[in-house]
């Protein structure tokens, strides 16, 4: 069985239990099994180990800014074919741009406030999960 990294970004955890709940309800109701999951503040110098791979970007420092501006829930996913079936139930990085009914569609305001994090990849889940799970 596959597993896979979640997070649900600040934004979505400021405005109440209620959106987190709604979120863990549609990934459940997808077939995932929750295997770890975390209310967790993060420090700006750990998020730049997270999002290292866009260091050179211009929206790098305002990514980072953001993530640790608040508490998120770190989460670890379990079911077949995760990486994917994640990626494809949180829809594209412009919640504009997202799928009918994906979760960044539902709960995603803008490119940069997109409710959700999930790994790309499946190098990029392992090195998430053990960045944040050990
Ligand atoms: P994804 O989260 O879908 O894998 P990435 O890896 O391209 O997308 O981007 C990482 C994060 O950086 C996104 N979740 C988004 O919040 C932020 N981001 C991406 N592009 C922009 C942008 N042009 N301006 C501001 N933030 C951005």
């Amino acid at each position: 069985m596959q597993q896979t990294y979640f997070m649900i970004k600040p934004e979505i955890v400021a405005a109440g239990d209620q959106k987190i709940g709604a979120i863990l309800d549609i990934v459940n109701k997808a077939g995932f099994r929750i295997t770890g999951l975390q209310l967790r503040e993060l420090d700006r110098s750990f998020v730049e180990i997270f999002y290292g791979e866009h260091s050179e970007r211009p929206f790098f420092g305002e990514l980072c800014d953001y993530i640790s501006s608040g508490p998120v829930v770190t989460i670890r996913l379990q079911r077949e074919n995760a990486v994917a079936a994640l990626r494809e139930l949180i829809g594209a990085t412009n919640p504009q741009e997202a799928a009918i009914g994906t979760i960044r569609n539902l709960y995603g305001a803008s490119l940069a406030n997109n409710a959700v994090h999930a790994s790309a990849n499946t190098d990029d889940a392992a090195r998430e999960l053990e960045l944040f799970f050990g």
